[in-house]
């Protein structure tokens, strides 16, 4: 990819016919017969199922059987790949930065990412695919390079993700700290859920895996791996490496995304611009984040600033015995002892 060139126009809008869309409806209800036969488990009123071993968002089993069968990846797709509340939000608006540097300056009032949330700018797949009733093909209308974005396991993606040769950035973070994150995100845009559930009890099926997405060893590992068999297509970064010096991160990004940054650009503190931008402090501040509602889900909408809480590493000192850490610390160490995988204590 070449920064300093402007993307091609987006393909034109075709609209579907109305043979492909009773097609799209019949295939969408064969993928929700699937899905109503799975086992569910409740987090309050919050429904988990759970399909290929892993437990997912009831109402976006669906969309994940129909990613499956019909997402066709570009080799120039990037895709981020994260557990929910491992520091996507902040990630796609470095991502997008770095792609769309030669469209956007980051002192123009004008920049899309004053302007809309990171999750409208680099959207799920998932919400790409719930509105199933849309008359154009939103996925096909996209430019490359399409920025996408799942919390979905890599085994629960089509195969052609993987010989497609797109890229993929996984972003993972101390479970301790997710688990706090998730906790108050779910009191915050789901109250009934939490309302009646302790954070001890919270925390208990999180360690079991019975939270969306599944066990987080059994999730960050097929990254890792892959990661490892790929480097040159699968990017692997910690939120906590980040903290600590993101501009080599936003750098090894650019490498990884074959647009690094010129010496000029180096000279002009492009990086560190960057990295500015994308701060906790300055995302947050911003109107659309703080005041904007994501329309994106189906089951609720909430407001924008539930994205941005505290962004800090080991917040869970705050929220948790050191025995409940020792407790998860064990789980994830066992599972992950000779991976290669390590994480600060
Ligand atoms: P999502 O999976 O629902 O999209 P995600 O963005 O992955 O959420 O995670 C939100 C966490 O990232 C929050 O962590 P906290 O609850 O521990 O505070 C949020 O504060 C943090 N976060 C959001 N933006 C940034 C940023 N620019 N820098 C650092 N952390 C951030």
């Amino acid at each position: 990819m070449d920064p300093s060139t402007t993307p091609p126009p987006p393909p034109p809008l075709t609209p579907k016919s109305q043979n492909d869309r009773d097609e799209e409806l019949r295939a969408y209800k064969e993928y929700e017969d699937i899905a109503s036969t799975l086992p569910r488990k409740f987090i309050g009123s919050f429904a988990l199922s759970k399909y290929q071993n892993f437990f997912y968002p009831s109402h976006l089993v669906s969309t994940t059987i129909a990613i499956q069968s019909t997402f066709r990846p570009r080799p120039s797709d990037v895709i981020l790949a994260t557990r929910p509340k491992s520091g996507t939000t902040w990630l796609k608006s470095i991502i997008f930065c770095i792609v769309n540097r030669a469209r956007f300056a980051l002192d123009d009032d004008h920049h899309p990412l004053l302007h809309a949330s990171p999750h409208d700018l680099f959207p799920f797949l998932h919400s790409l695919y719930e509105d199933r009733t849309l008359p154009i093909d939103l996925l096909a209308s996209m430019p490359s390079p399409r920025l996408l974005a799942t919390h979905n396991p890599l085994s629960s993606l089509p195969a052609s993700v993987v010989d497609s040769g797109c890229r993929i950035v996984h972003l993972c973070r101390d479970p301790k700290d997710i688990v706090v994150s998730m906790w108050h995100y779910m009191g915050q845009t789901m109250p009934s859920t939490t309302k009646t559930l302790p954070f001890d009890e919270f925390f208990e099926l999180f360690s079991e895996g019975i939270v969306v997405y599944g066990l987080w060893s059994d999730h960050v590992l097929e990254y890792w791996e892959e990661s490892l068999r790929r480097p040159e297509k699968v990017l692997f970064l910690k939120y906590e490496d980040m903290m600590d010096n993101n501009g080599a991160n936003v750098r090894k990004l650019a490498d990884f995304l074959d647009m690094a940054f010129t010496e000029e650009e180096e000279k002009e503190g492009v990086v560190e611009e960057i990295v500015r931008f994308c701060s906790f402090e300055k995302m947050r501040s911003i109107t659309v984040n703080k005041e904007g509602k994501d329309g994106k889900s189906s089951c609720h909408t909430f407001r924008n600033s539930a994205f941005f809480r505290k962004g800090k590493v080991g917040d869970w000192k705050e929220h948790m015995s050191q025995e409940m850490a020792r407790r998860l610390d064990d789980i994830v160490e066992k599972k992950l002892h000779d991976s290669g995988l390590t994480f600060r204590k």
